[in-house]
């Protein structure tokens, strides 16, 4: 051990594995569709000296002395996002999404209160009421789901269970949904119901920021996000919400649910909202929707059946049914191509969720690399091709090395080591 703090070497091990981990992220076809690429300020500033703070409270309101730049800092953050959403109020804390929906359900219900959320098997996400996380545990979670038929949110079953179960929160938003979700009628059945809505953006929040999604704020009780997928900033969570809200929030997001703030997250947050609030943000949005719907259009030509028969947003739901594909063996077979995507349920998939029938793809990332229509063309069918080569090891490798022959054409982190 070095008597002096500053001369610890780096550890070899732990250098290789991040210099591995940087190697995977330039070489790869990135399409998890709740990923992103930080830009290089997001990234430096996510491993600055804020990691040392502590700061448990609010801005003039801490339990630890030092914390004026904090305060300046969350402050700053607070007005970026307020701004970039036109909402009320902005708590910036959650260390994540899932602690962002605790600290919303924690506001407004009290255990055993009915949350109606959507089905995890249908999109929704675990912690809308799912039986294995705390919202379906601390809470009585109730699903709605899509229409066998057209695959998008049954809104009158919303409206049914609503007036059925009076849930206390309805939970609208979803994690592989692949289209544009009806906040008025969400307020319909919550002011049925006497029921809060609390919105739940993680996925689209970049495309709301951007006007490019309908904005959930003016319907909403309490909108929550994480920051780190089409927002394009740090992994981590935010919460919106009116005015009338603010106390509570504050409060179960600290001392609530967590306690003190990652600050060095914050002060990246600042930043990811600072580029979003720039008009090239709209740019990137927009060719994100313009990325994936041509990636859509490539793959239904190609003979793939989507979820609802395309997209409006980041991301396509692919039903590998038809092609006799468990989405297990497609994400698997896409990781040797250097595709890294993920294995995803469809409405009514009769598999388990550790194998599934679908595969979610989205353009987020590869459109922060520099993709354009014409290179998502070339993507697509490096897709198609791994498909249709699950079983083939050698042809897998092969698309590999095309894979990554393309994507020296558009550089990850230049000059970054890790
Ligand atoms: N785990 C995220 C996703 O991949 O969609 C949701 O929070």
């Amino acid at each position: 051990m070095p008597a002096d703090h500053n001369e610890h070497h780096l550890d070899p091990r732990l250098e290789a594995v991040l210099k591995k981990e940087i190697s995977r992220q330039r070489d790869k076809l990135e399409m998890i569709a709740s990923e992103n690429f930080v830009s290089p300020q997001v990234l430096r500033i996510a491993a600055s000296v804020f990691t040392n703070k502590y700061a448990e409270g609010y801005p003039e309101m801490r339990y630890y002395g030092g914390c004026e730049y904090a305060d300046e800092l969350e402050q700053l953050t607070r007005h970026r996002a307020r701004k970039l959403f036109s909402a009320e109020h902005a708590n910036v804390q959650p260390h994540c999404g899932s602690t962002a929906n605790m600290a919303a359900y924690l506001a407004l219900a009290k255990p055993g209160d009915t949350i109606l959320g959507m089905s995890l098997s249908h999109g929704g996400h675990l912690t809308h009421g799912a039986s294995p996380s705390f919202s379906g545990r601390f809470y009585n979670g109730v699903s709605y789901g899509v229409r066998e038929d057209t695959e998008l949110i049954d809104y009158d079953q919303v409206m049914a269970l609503a007036d059925e179960h009076r849930p206390r929160i309805i939970v609208a938003g979803a994690s592989s949904y692949p289209r544009i979700v009806d906040f008025e009628k969400f307020r319909l059945a919550a002011d049925r119901a006497g029921a809060y809505l609390v919105v739940d953006m993680a996925h689209f929040a970049g495309l709301v920021a951007a006007g490019l999604y309908p904005s959930p704020l003016p319907h909403s009780d309490i909108v929550t996000s994480t920051t780190h997928k089409t927002l394009r900033g740090p992994r981590g969570g935010l919460i919106l919400s009116k005015q009338l809200h603010a106390k509570a929030v504050d409060e179960a997001v600290f001392p609530g649910v967590q306690g003190g703030p990652l600050m060095h997250i914050i002060a990246a947050k600042a930043q990811a909202l600072a580029e979003a609030l720039e008009p090239d943000f709209i740019d990137y949005q927009r060719q994100i929707l313009k990325n994936t719907a041509r990636l859509a259009t490539h793959l239904m030509d190609a003979g793939y059946r989507l979820v609802s028969g395309g997209t409006d947003t980041h991301l396509v739901l692919v039903d590998l049914r038809p092609k006799g594909i468990s989405g297990q063996a497609a994400e698997t077979a896409l990781g040797k191509a250097g595709i890294t995507a993920n294995k995803n349920v469809v409405p009514f998939d009769k598999t388990r969720h550790q194998v599934t029938s679908g595969l979610r793809l989205g353009t987020a990332a590869l459109t922060t690399r520099g993709l354009v229509e014409s290179d998502i063309d070339q993507v697509a069918d490096f897709v198609v091709s791994a498909l249709r080569s699950v079983s083939d090891d050698q042809a897998l490798a092969r698309i590999f090395d095309m894979v990554r022959a393309f994507l020296a054409r558009f550089p990850l982190y230049p000059g970054i080591d890790f």
